[in-house]
C-alpha cells in the first residue's frame, strides 16, 4: 500500500496548495482532478521511470517497441488507482476532504488516438505488458485533434472535433531534450567516397519530432512502469520560414508551419479504407522515422555494435501503417551506421515482427510510387532496392514462377504494396484469430505462404479483463471474488474456477441481480442523455462498434424492422420485450454507413413513441461510442450481436468483453466467435448463417441471387420494401440500401443470412425466458472467458515472436 488514508490526505491537500496556492475546497473540480494526477505520478516516481527505461534497459533485457497509428487509451485515473490498490483510500480520503472522485473521474479527457478495434488492441497490449513485467514501450503519434466526436441531430451523425488538449493532459510528460529531426521531401545526391556510394539527403523539409510520455501502469506491479511515446510535429523554427520570409515568398513562409503541424494535427477516422492521401503517408513516416531514432540512440548508448541489435529490440508493427519501419532501419544502419546491405537486412528482419488486421481490399495499403518518391526520397531508393533483391532472389529460387513474383512483389503498377513490403521485411506475421490467419495463409497472402511457411502464425487477439470486468463492472467482479477469490485478476484462466457454480441457484440469482443493476446504471444514463425510458428487466440486445456493411448493423435493424411488422399485427405474439441498443461511429465520407445510422434512428423515433407496442420494444441508438461508454455498456449486455459475414470481420474484441460480462454471443462464424462458440459449447451461443467458406465460395465463383431470396421470403421482401415504399417517409434516404441489396446482388449476404438471424433470435428470446438455464450459460462465458484476455495474448507474443521474458505469477 504505497499510501495509508491519512498520509494521502495530507499529501493531497499539500499538493493542491503548491499547484494552486489554497486550499482544494476553493478548487475546480478540474484543478482538484490535476492535483491529483501530479500526486499520483510523483509519488510513483513515474517520470524517473519512464525515463530510465530506455537508458537502463538494452543491455540487460530485452525491449519490445510496438509502432502503432492508433492507441485508444480511454481514461487512465480510475483505473490506475485500482492497478496501484489505492482506489478506496483514495475515495475514502477525498470524501472525507468534501470531494467525490466521480466528479474528478469524469474530468478527465477520454483519450480517443484511435477509430475502434486495432487502437483499443494496442492500448489493452500495453497494459498487459507492464502487468506481465515486460518492458514494452508504445510509439505512436499525439494527435492534437483525437477521433471525432459524435452527435445525433435529426436522425443523422454529425461530426464535432475532439479538443482533448484545450486543457492540459496531466498524465504526459513533454520530453523535450528528445526532440529530434524527421527528414521529409528534397533530393538525394549519390557519391562515391573511397569507393562506396554514399548518399546525401539534401533541401529537405525539416519537421521536429517531439516526444510525449504518457506512463503504462500495470496492476500490481510498480517494478514496471512502462512508456507510452507519442510524437508531436512542430516546425523548426518559432514561428516561419525565416528564408523564405526574408526573400519575400511569404506563403511559402507560412506554408512550411502548417504543413509540419498538419502531421500531428488529427486522427485519420477511416479504420476500414484507405485513402492514399500524402498527409497520412507523412504521418506514418514522422513516427516511425522519429521512433527508430529514439531506438537507435539508446541502443548505442549501452552498445558498441549492432550485431546483437535483434537480441536486444523487438519492434512489432501494427498493421502496415509502421511499415516504412523496413526502410527507415536499414537507411540508418546503411547511411548513418555505416552497415553494408546484408548485414543491415538481416538485422532489420530478425527485428521486426508484423500484425495484419484485415482482409479486406479496401484497407490494404498501397502508396503511389511518385508520393513515396517526393516525400521520402531516400526511402523509396531503399524500397526499390528491397523490392529488386526480391525480385531477383525468387528469380532464382523459382525461375519458372513468374507470376508468384509478380503477384508478391512490392511495387507493381506504380504502387508500393505496404502489407508485401511488411512481410518480406519482418519475421513474423500474424492473423489476429484463427479464422483469419487461416484466410491470410490460403487466400490474401497465399502466395507468401508458400514462399516463407514459416513466418506465418496466429495470435489470437485479447482484451484487458481487468479493464473490461474488473473496472468497468464492479458489482460482478466482487461476486467473483467472493466466491473463487481474487486469483483470476491476475491469472484470468482462474475464471473457470466460477464453471462449478452453473448450477448453484443461489449464485445464480445473484449473477442475475447483479446483471440488473448494471442495467439500470445504462437505463438511467439512457434517461438522462435522451430521454428515453427503457425497462431494465427487458432483454438489452447490444450491438455496438464502428459501422460498417460488413458488420451488417442493417441485417439487425432488418430483423428490428420485421419484429415490428410481425407484433403490430398479431399483439398477442409471445416475444420477450426487448431493447435494442445500438453504438457507433461512422467514417465522415462513408455515407452508406451514415444512412445505415439514419435507418436505425428513423426506426427507433417509430417504434419508441408506437403506443401500440405498450414499450415492449425499445431501440436506441447511442451517441458518441467511446471507451468510457463502452464500459457502462458491456456489462449491462444480454445478447451480444456479433453478426459479421463470415471471413470478414478479423477477429472483433467487443465479442471477446461482451462475453467476460456475461453476455450470450448471437452471432456468425467469423472472427474469434468461431473460438468463442469453442470454448463455451454450442449450447452456451447462438450461431447462425453463412460459413466463412461459403461466404468465400459465392465471391469466387458467384451464385447468390439476392432477388431469390427477397421473393422467396415475404417477411424479408416487406421489410426490403418499406426502405422504399414511402413507410419511412417520403424523402428517398434508404434508396441507397435497398439498390445494394437487389440491384448490386447484396455483397454482404444480408438478405441471404435473414431467415436463419431471425429464426435465431426468436429462439435466444425464448431461451432467455428460462431464468436460470440462461444465467447459467452467461457463467459459462464468463467462466471460459478468461482465455481472451490480453494476458494470454501478450504471453504467446512474447514466447513465439519477441522472445522475451515475463512474470508468469506475480505475487498479491
Ligand atoms: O485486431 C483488432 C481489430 C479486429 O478485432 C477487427 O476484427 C478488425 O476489423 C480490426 N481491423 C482494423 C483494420 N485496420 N486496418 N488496417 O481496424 O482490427
Amino acid at each position: 500500500m504505497i499510501w495509508l488514508k491519512d498520509s494521502f490526505k495530507k499529501a493531497y491537500v499539500e499538493k493542491f496548495i503548491e499547484i494552486q496556492g489554497s486550499m482544494p475546497n476553493t478548487g475546480t473540480s478540474w484543478e482538484k482532478y490535476r492535483a491529483l494526477v501530479v500526486l499520483i505520478k510523483e509519488k510513483m516516481k513515474i517520470s524517473q521511470a519512464a525515463e530510465s527505461m530506455n537508458d537502463s534497459s538494452p543491455d540487460q533485457e530485452k525491449q519490445v517497441y510496438y509502432f502503432s497509428l492508433e492507441f485508444l487509451i480511454g481514461k487512465l485515473l480510475s483505473y490506475y488507482l485500482i492497478n496501484l490498490g489505492i482506489k478506496d483510500v483514495v475515495q475514502e480520503g477525498l470524501e472525507e476532504l468534501g470531494i467525490d472522485l466521480e466528479d474528478l473521474i469524469a474530468e478527465e479527457n477520454d483519450a480517443a488516438l484511435g477509430n475502434g478495434g486495432l487502437g483499443r488492441l494496442s492500448a489493452c497490449y500495453l497494459d498487459s505488458m507492464a502487468f506481465l513485467g515486460i518492458p514494452g514501450q508504445g510509439n505512436g503519434i499525439r494527435y492534437k485533434y483525437g477521433l471525432f466526436q459524435q452527435k445525433i441531430v435529426n436522425g443523422f451523425q454529425v461530426e464535432l472535433p475532439d479538443n482533448w488538449l484545450k486543457n492540459e493532459y496531466p498524465w504526459e510528460m513533454r520530453k523535450s531534450d528528445n526532440t529530434v529531426v524527421v527528414k521529409f521531401k528534397g533530393h538525394v545526391r549519390t557519391e562515391s567516397i573511397k569507393g562506396k556510394l554514399t548518399f546525401f539527403h539534401e533541401d529537405y523539409e525539416p519537421v521536429l519530432a517531439v516526444p510525449y510520455d504518457i506512463p503504462m501502469l500495470g496492476y500490481g506491479n510498480l517494478n514496471r512502469i512502462n512508456n507510452l511515446r507519442l510524437w508531436s510535429a512542430e516546425p523548426i523554427k518559432d514561428d516561419l520560414d525565416w528564408v523564405s520570409f526574408n526573400q519575400g515568398d511569404y506563403s511559402k513562409a507560412v506554408a512550411y508551419r502548417s504543413e509540419v503541424e498538419a502531421i500531428s494535427y488529427i486522427l485519420y477516422p477511416e479504420d476500414s479504407s484507405h485513402a492514399g492521401r500524402e498527409l497520412r503517408l507523412r504521418q506514418e513516416y514522422f513516427f516511425t522515422a522519429a521512433g527508430l531514432s529514439t531506438i537507435i540512440r539508446y541502443f548505442k548508448k549501452k552498445n558498441n555494435s549492432f550485431s546483437g541489435f535483434a537480441r536486444k529490440v523487438a519492434i512489432h508493427i501494427n498493421d502496415t501503417h509502421p511499415a516504412l519501419c523496413v526502410p527507415e532501419l536499414m537507411r540508418i544502419f546503411m547511411d548513418e551506421e555505416d552497415l553494408g546491405w546484408d548485414e543491415a537486412w538481416n538485422i532489420t528482419v530478425n527485428t521486426i515482427s508484423f500484425t495484419n488486421h484485415t482482409i479486406l481490399p479496401e484497407a490494404l495499403e498501397k502508396w503511389p510510387v511518385e508520393i513515396m518518391k517526393s516525400q521520402c526520397p531516400r526511402i523509396y531508393m531503399i524500397i526499390e532496392e528491397i523490392d529488386r533483391r526480391y525480385r531477383e532472389e525468387m528469380h532464382h529460387m523459382h525461375p519458372e514462377k513468374r507470376d508468384l513474383i509478380e503477384h508478391t512483389a512490392i511495387i507493381r503498377d506504380g504502387q508500393i504494396h505496404m502489407a508485401h513490403l511488411a512481410v518480406i521485411g519482418s519475421n513474423s506475421v500474424n492473423g489476429v484469430a484463427e479464422l483469419h490467419t487461416k484466410i491470410l495463409k490460403t487466400q490474401v497472402l497465399k502466395d507468401f505462404y508458400t514462399i516463407y511457411p514459416y513466418k506465418f502464425n496466429n495470435k489470437t487477439n485479447g482484451v484487458s479483463h481487468r479493464r473490461f470486468l474488473l473496472e468497468a463492472n464492479p458489482d460482478l467482479s466482487r461476486l467473483i471474488s467472493e466466491s473463487i477469490g481474487e486469483d483470476w485478476i491476475r491469472q484470468s484462466e482462474s475464471l473457470e474456477k466460477l464453471l462449478p457454480y452453473t448450477s448453484d441457484t443461489a449464485f445464480l440469482e445473484k449473477l442475475a441481480d447483479v446483471k440488473y443493476h448494471n442495467k439500470c446504471r445504462l437505463a438511467n444514463y439512457i434517461n438522462d442523455k435522451m430521454n428515453i425510458q427503457v425497462d431494465p428487466s427487458s432483454i438489452f440486445d447490444i450491438q455496438v462498434k464502428r459501422i460498417h456493411a460488413y458488420k451488417r448493423q442493417l441485417l439487425n435493424i432488418l430483423k428490428i424492422m420485421d419484429l415490428y411488422n410481425r407484433w403490430r399485427e398479431d399483439p398477442s405474439m409471445d416475444i420477450y420485450p426487448t431493447t435494442f441498443i445500438f453504438g457507433g461511429k461512422v467514417a465522415p465520407g462513408y455515407q452508406y454507413a451514415k444512412s445505415i445510422i439514419k435507418l436505425i434512428t428513423t426506426m427507433a423515433q417509430r417504434i419508441n413513441t408506437d403506443p401500440a407496442l405498450g414499450g415492449k420494444m425499445k431501440v436506441i441508438f447511442l451517441e458518441n461510442f467511446n471507451v468510457s461508454l463502452a464500459e457502462m455498456i458491456y456489462p449491462a449486455a444480454d445478447i451480444s450481436e456479433q453478426i459479421s459475414t463470415a471471413s470478414q470481420e478479423a477477429s472483433g474484441t467487443g465479442n471477446m468483453k461482451f462475453m467476460l460480462n456475461g453476455a450470450i454471443t448471437l452471432g456468425t462464424l467469423d472472427g474469434a466467435n468461431v473460438e468463442i462458440r469453442r470454448a463455451v459449447g454450442d449450447e452456451n451461443i447462438a450461431i447462425f448463417g453463412l460459413k466463412a467458406n461459403e461466404v468465400m465460395n459465392y465471391y469466387q465463383w458467384g451464385g447468390y441471387k439476392s432477388w431469390e431470396e427477397y421473393q422467396n421470403f415475404p417477411r424479408l421482401k416487406r421489410v426490403v420494401d418499406q426502405l422504399v415504399d414511402g413507410s419511412l417517409g417520403s424523402s428517398n434516404e434508404f434508396a441507397g440500401i435497398y439498390e445494394s441489396l437487389l440491384r448490386d446482388n447484396d455483397q454482404y449476404f444480408v438478405l441471404k443470412d435473414f431467415r436463419s438471424y431471425t429464426d435465431t433470435w426468436q429462439k435466444v428470446n425464448l431461451w432467455y425466458q428460462h431464468k436460470l438455464s440462461w444465467a447459467s450459460s452467461c457463467l459459462v462465458n464468463i467462466g471460459k472467458g478468461g482465455v481472451f484476455s490480453s494476458d494470454r495474448a501478450i504471453k504467446e507474443y512474447a514466447d513465439d515472436i519477441w522472445h522475451v521474458p515475463y512474470q508468469n505469477e506475480i505475487p498479491g
